[in-house]
C-alpha cells in the first residue's frame, strides 16, 4: 500500500497548496462571527465529517478514509480521541502503532483537511465506558463532574491528550481548527467541571476556538450556561431526525425538523453532530440504516438546514464508521460492526450517500458567497402551492440561494411549476420540478468565475477556470426540466456540443432551456467574457465527476471510482485514482496531452487519451485484475477450558476477597466479586470458587452482569450446570428509575451425587463480559455497573463455609494490540490467537463440527497474495446460520476483530483491514468458540472481497 517516493511528494505538494499558509504578514488563526469560520482570513463553509481512527486499526488505512472524504469535498474530519483505547491502566498511557494519534493528525493535514479534536474526556460514541477507561469505574468522586478522584484522572489523560492536539494546531503548521469540550453534557450543570477542561486546555497550549455539542435543545448545556463559567466559544447542536430505527426506512424526521438552531449572534450556527447515518439499535442491518438515512434524507434535510438556518458548520456522524473490533463496543447498542449505515462502508467502500456528500459538498466548497447569508423573505415565488421556497442572500455580493421543496415535507408525488423569480440580475420565470422528498438549492445573481449567472434551475456542483476558460458543472433530476440564464454585454456564440439544449439571447441574457438528461454540453465564446464550458448533468452523471487540486489549477475529471489527487507537468496530467472498466475524461489546460495513472505501490500508467469536442481528454481505464482467494482449509482445533476441572491450579489467581468497594452499588454478598476492582477490565473473566461441602447443597445462586448479549457458564466439580443470560445497564435511562438489584441472576440446581461432603468443592464460573456502560446522564449509575459475578450463594443448607473466590481475567495488555483486544479466556492467556503459536499438535477438523459446552478453539492460516496496485478489501463471512448456543471471538494475526453468533448480532461478515491482514503473505486466523450447549460449530467460513479497484492508498 506504499507509495513510491514521487508520488508522496507530489501529494505533499498540492495538500500544502490546499491547507493554505496564513497570507504574508498575518499570523495563521482561526476566527469567527455571527457568519461563518474565518480560517487564516478566509470564509469556509465548514463540511466535516467524523471519523474515529479508533474504530480503524491501520494507519495505512486511515490516509484512504481521509482522502476519500476530500475528494468528496469535505474539508474538515472530525475525530473523537478515546481516553480507554490509550489508557490500560492508571498513569499508563500509550500512542504507539495504532494508537499513534500523532499520525493520524499529520495524515489529516497531508490529505488537506482541517480537524475538529474531540478529545473528551467523555465522547459517549457507542464506545466502551462512553470512551472512559473502565480502570475510571474503580476511582472516587462522580465522572463527568468537579469531584476529586474523577478530576485528577481526566485531568491526567487531557494533559496526555492535549499537548499533542496542541502541536498540530493550525497557528503551528498543523491542521486543528477547533478543540470540543466533553460530549452533549447537558444533565451534568457542572459549570466548574467544564470551565476546568477549558483552563486545562489552554494550559495545555490550545489556541484555537472551544467547541461543545449540545444535545438536546431545551435544558442543553449552552443554552443554560451561554455566558460565565463553563460557557464555550463556540457551541454547537447534534440533530439526529432520523432515529435509529433502521428497520423502517420509509420513516421521515420522526425526531424533527433537524433545523439547527442558531445559540447566539456572536457566532455562527454550529451543527456539531447531524446525522449522517445510524446505529442500528434494531438488528436490522446497516443496509437499512443506510436507506433510512439515504440520498433521499441527505437533500431534504441537509439543504433545508443550510437554507432555513443559514448554518455554515457542519459535522456529519459517521462519514465512515469502521469496526468495534476487540472490546471497543459499547454493549447495550452496537454489535462488531460500527458501519453506521454511513457514506463509506466499513470496508471503506464509497455508497450513493457518498455521491450525494459530493454534489453537496463541491457546491458549498465552489460558491464562496454561501458562508455570509442573511434570511430572505422569498425573492423566488412559485406557481403551485404544492412547492416552497425559503431564500438566503449574500449581503456583500446579493447572490440569491433559493431552496425549493415540497411545502408538505412528507410529500411523495412529482410537481412541476414555474418560479417568478425576482432576481438580482432581472425577473425570471423558470421551471422548477420537485420529486418527492428532493430539495434542490438554486442560485440567482452570481459571479460564477468570468461568467455572471443571473438564475438557474439546475443546481451548481462546481465550476473552476481551467486553462483560460470557466467550466461549470450544474445538474438537476433526470428528466425534470431546467433553465439557465447567464448575462453577456453582447451576443455571445453558442454551440451545443452534446445535448438538446436551446438557446436564445436578448436583452444581454443567453438563456438556455433543457431537461436534465445524461450530460449536455454547451460551449459559450464570445460575448465579451473569456470561454465557458456548461456542462448540464443529471444527478448520476454529475455524481460521476471529480474535482482536484494541483499547483497549476484545478482540474475536473470524469468518470473514476475515485480521484485522490493530480498533479499537472509539462504536458502530463498525473492522477491518483481509483478506476475499474470505464471512460476516463479529463478536463485540464490546453498544455495538457497525456495522462498516467498512478495507482498503489507508485505504479503508473499511460493511458492512451483523444483530445474530444469539448477540449477535454478522453481515454479508457482497464477492469483490476480478479482477485484469487484462498478457501479455508487446514482447520485445526483443541478444547480448552481447564478451569472448569477441580484440580486446576489457581493459586497464582488474584485473590477476590474485597470487602469493600467504591462502586455505587453496593454488593448483595461478599465478598465483591466485580472483576473492574480486580483489575480485569475487558473480555471473559474466570472465576474459581472453593467451599467445604456439608452434602445437603442443592443449589448455586449467581448473578453476573455482563452488558447486553453477554452470557455465563458455571461447572461444579468439573460438571457443565448450565448458562444464564448476563445482566445489563443498570436501568433504563431515565434517572427516576432505581437500578435493577437483580439484572442477571442464575440458579443452577445441584445434581445428585456431585458435592463432596466435607471436602474442597469448586465451583468455575466464566463471564462473558461485553463491555462497559456509557455514562450518556452523567449519573455514574450505568457506567460504574459492575462487571462479572455481583453476588453468589450456596442453598439449601446453613453452616457451609463461605465460598472463597479466586478471579483471572486477561493475562496482560498486548502491547501492540492495546487493552482492548484481549481477555481472559485460557487461548487468550496462553497465546493460542497469536500467530506465532504452533497448533501441530492440535486435531485436524473445520469449525462445523460438534460443540460441547466450554471453549473450543479453531485455527488455520492462509496466504494472500492480492494484485499489486489494487486496493481489495476482504472479508470474512460465516455460512450458516448463527445460532445461540455459541459466541465466536474471531482473531486475525492475534486481533480480536470481532464476534459473531447468534445472541450477538444480525452480522455473518467481518471486515479483515489491511495492516491487520497481510495482503501478500500469510495470515492466521484462530476462532475462540464458547457453546453454552452442544451445537454445530459455526461454518462453512469464507474469504471474500467487498470490493476490486485499481488503485488504492
Ligand atoms: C450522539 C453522541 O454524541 C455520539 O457520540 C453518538 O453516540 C451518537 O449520538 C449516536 O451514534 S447523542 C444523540 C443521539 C443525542
Amino acid at each position: 500500500m506504499r507509495r513510491l517516493l514521487p508520488v508522496l511528494l507530489a501529494l505533499l505538494l498540492t495538500c500544502a497548496a490546499l491547507v493554505a499558509p496564513a497570507r504574508a504578514g498575518s499570523a495563521p488563526e482561526v476566527t469567527y462571527d455571527r457568519y461563518s469560520l474565518i480560517v487564516n482570513g478566509r470564509r469556509i463553509v465548514l463540511q466535516s465529517a467524523e471519523f474515529h481512527y479508533f474504530r480503524l486499526p491501520s494507519q495505512e488505512l486511515w490516509r484512504d478514509v481521509m482522502e476519500k472524504f476530500k475528494a468528496a469535498g469535505f474539508n474538515a474530519v472530525s475525530l473523537y480521541f478515546s481516553w480507554a483505547y490509550h489508557s490500560p491502566a492508571p498513569g499508563v498511557y500509550d500512542f504507539s502503532g495504532v494508537r499513534d494519534v500523532d499520525r493520524l493528525l499529520r495524515t489529516a493535514r497531508e490529505t488537506g483537511l482541517y480537524v475538529i479534536a474531540r478529545p473528551g474526556p467523555y465522547i459517549n460514541a457507542e464506545s466502551t465506558g462512553g470512551g472512559f477507561p473502565a480502570w475510571l469505574k474503580t476511582v472516587p468522586g462522580r465522572a463527568r463532574s468537579f469531584e476529586p478522584g474523577y478530576r485528577e484522572a481526566y485531568r491526567e489523560w487531557l494533559h496526555r491528550i492535549n499537548p499533542i492536539i496542541a502541536r498540530h494546531q493550525l497557528p503551528r503548521g498543523g491542521p486543528v481548527i477547533l478543540y470540543n469540550a466533553e460530549n452533549e453534557y447537558q444533565v451534568g450543570t457542572d459549570a466548574a467541571y467544564m470551565q476546568d477542561i477549558q483552563d486545562q486546555a489552554r494550559a495545555d497550549g490550545i489556541t484555537v476556538p472551544i467547541t461543545t455539542n449540545d444535545c438536546c435543545d431545551a435544558g442543553s448545556w449552552s443554552s443554560t450556561w451561554a455566558s460565565g463559567p463553563g460557557a464555550v466559544q463556540i457551541p454547537g447542536v447534534d440533530d439526529y431526525p432520523q432515529s435509529f430505527e433502521c428497520a423502517n426506512p420509509a420513516l421521515w424526521g420522526p425526531w424533527g425538523e433537524g433545523l439547527t438552531e442558531r445559540l447566539r449572534d456572536d457566532i455562527p450556527v454550529f451543527a456539531a453532530e447531524y446525522q449522517a447515518g445510524a446505529i442500528d439499535v434494531g438488528n436490522a442491518g446497516y443496509d437499512k440504516c443506510r436507506e433510512l438515512t439515504g440520498p433521499a434524507f441527505m437533500k431534504f434535510f441537509y439543504k433545508n438546514n443550510l437554507i432555513q438556518t443559514g448554518a455554515t458548520m457542519f459535522s456529519y456522524y459517521m462519514g465512515y464508521g469502521g469496526t468495534n473490533w476487540g472490546w471497543l463496543a459499547q454493549p447495550n447498542d452496537v454489535y462488531t460492526s460500527y458501519d453506521y449505515g454511513a457514506a463509506l462502508t466499513e470496508a471503506r467502500r464509497p455508497t450513493p450517500k457518498y455521491d450525494e456528500f459530493k454534489r453537496q459538498g463541491y457546491f458549498l466548497e465552489a460558491v464562496a458567497p454561501l458562508a455570509r447569508t442573511d434570511a430572505l423573505a422569498t425573492p423566488a415565488v412559485p406557481g403551485d402551492a404544492a412547492l416552497t421556497t425559503v431564500a438566503r442572500a449574500n449581503p456583500d455580493t446579493g447572490t440569491q440561494f433559493v431552496l425549493v421543496r415540497h411545502t408538505d415535507r412528507a410529500a411523495t408525488g412529482t410537481d412541476t411549476t414555474t418560479l417568478d423569480w425576482a432576481a438580482p440580475d432581472g425577473r425570471y420565470q423558470v421551471p422548477v420540478r420537485v420529486k418527492g422528498r428532493d430539495a434542490h438549492v438554486l442560485v440567482a445573481g452570481y459571479d460564477l468565475g468570468g461568467q455572471r449567472l443571473a438564475v438557474s434551475t439546475s443546481e451548481i456542483m462546481t465550476h473552476a477556470a481551467i486553462g483560460g476558460r470557466d467550466v461549470a458543472l450544474l445538474y438537476g433530476t433526470a428528466g425534470a426540466p431546467g433553465a439557465t440564464v447567464l448575462r453577456y454585454p453582447s451576443a455571445p456564440s453558442v454551440k451545443v456540443l452534446e445535448g438538446a439544449v436551446r438557446a436564445a439571447y436578448s436583452g444581454g441574457d443567453l438563456r438556455l432551456d433543457y431537461a436534465h438528461d445524461r450530460l449536455a454540453r454547451v460551449l459559450v465564446t464570445g460575448g465579451g467574457r473569456r470561454p465557458l464550458l456548461l456542462l448540464i448533468g443529471t444527478d448520476e452523471e454529475a455524481a460521476r465527476f471529480w474535482r482536484v487540486s494541483t499547483a497549476a489549477g484545478p482540474l475536473l475529471v470524469r468518470g473514476p471510482e475515485l480521484v485522490r489527487s493530480a498533479t499537472l507537468r509539462g504536458d502530463v496530467v498525473s492522477l491518483a485514482a481509483d478506476t475499474v472498466a470505464g471512460e476516463i475524461e479529463v478536463f485540464a489546460p490546453p498544455s495538457a496531452t497525456r495522462l498516467d495513472l498512478t495507482a498503489g505501490q507508485g505504479a503508473s500508467e499511460r493511458v492512451r487519451v483523444a483530445r474530444t469536442p469539448s477540449g477535454s481528454l478522453l481515454g479508457v481505464t482497464r477492469a483490476p485484475a480478479p482477485a484469487r482467494l484462498p478457501e479455508l482449509t487446514g482447520w485445526r482445533a483443541r478444547a480448552e477450558a481447564p478451569e472448569a476441572a477441580p484440580g486446576f491450579d489457581d493459586s497464582r489467581w488474584t485473590a477476590a476477597d474485597h470487602t469493600t468497594t467504591t462502586s455505587p452499588h453496593p454488593p448483595k454478598t461478599l465478598p465483591v466479586l466485580y472483576a473492574d476492582d480486580y483489575g480485569y477490565h475487558y473480555g471473559n473473566v474466570w472465576y474459581r470458587g472453593h467451599f467445604t461441602a456439608t452434602g445437603a447443597e442443592t443449589g448455586i445462586d449467581l448473578n453476573a452482569i455482563t452488558g447486553l448479549r453477554g452470557t455465563y457458564l458455571v461447572w461444579l466439580n468439573g460438571r457443565y450446570l448450565g448458562a444464564a443470560a448476563g445482566g445489563v445497564q443498570a436501568d433504563s435511562g431515565d434517572q427516576a428509575t432505581p437500578p435493577n438489584p437483580d439484572p442477571g441472576p442464575g440458579h443452577f440446581a445441584i445434581p445428585p451425587g456431585l458435592l463432596r461432603p466435607g471436602a474442597d468443592n469448586v465451583l468455575a464460573v466464566l463471564v462473558a463480559n461485553m463491555g462497559h456502560n456509557d455514562d450518556w446522564i452523567a449519573d455514574d449509575l450505568r457506567f460504574k455497573q459492575p462487571r462479572g459475578l455481583v453476588a453468589a450463594s450456596v442453598s439449601g443448607t446453613v453452616g457451609g463455609t463461605p465460598i472463597a473466590w479466586k478471579i483471572q481475567g486477561t493475562a496482560g495488555t498486548d502491547a501492540l494490540r492495546g487493552p482492548l483486544s484481549t481477555g481472559g479466556l485460557y487461548g487468550e492467556r496462553v497465546g493460542w490467537h497469536l500467530p506465532k503459536y504452533q497448533d501441530k499438535a492440535w486435531r485436524k477438523t473445520a469449525p462445523a463440527t460438534a460443540l460441547t459446552p466450554g471453549v473450543t478453539w479453531y485455527r488455520t492460516s492462509f496466504r494472500l497474495d492480492l494484485p499489486k496496485g489494487q486496493d481489495v478489501p476482504i472479508g470474512l463471512r460465516f455460512g450458516g446460520d448463527p445460532s445461540p448456543a455459541y459466541r465466536v471471538l474471531i482473531f486475525l494475526n492475534g486481533w480480536n476483530v470481532g464476534q459473531y453468533g447468534g445472541d450477538i448480532g444480525p452480522q455473518r461478515e467481518f471486515s479483515l483491514p489491511a495492516g491487520i491482514l497481510a495482503e501478500h503473505g500469510t495470515n492466521t486466523l484462530a476462532l475462540a468458540v464458547t457453546a453454552e450447549q452442544p451445537a454445530t460449530g459455526p461454518g462453512p467460513l469464507t474469504l471474500f472481497a467487498y470490493g476490486n479497484v485499481r488503485g488504492g492508498p
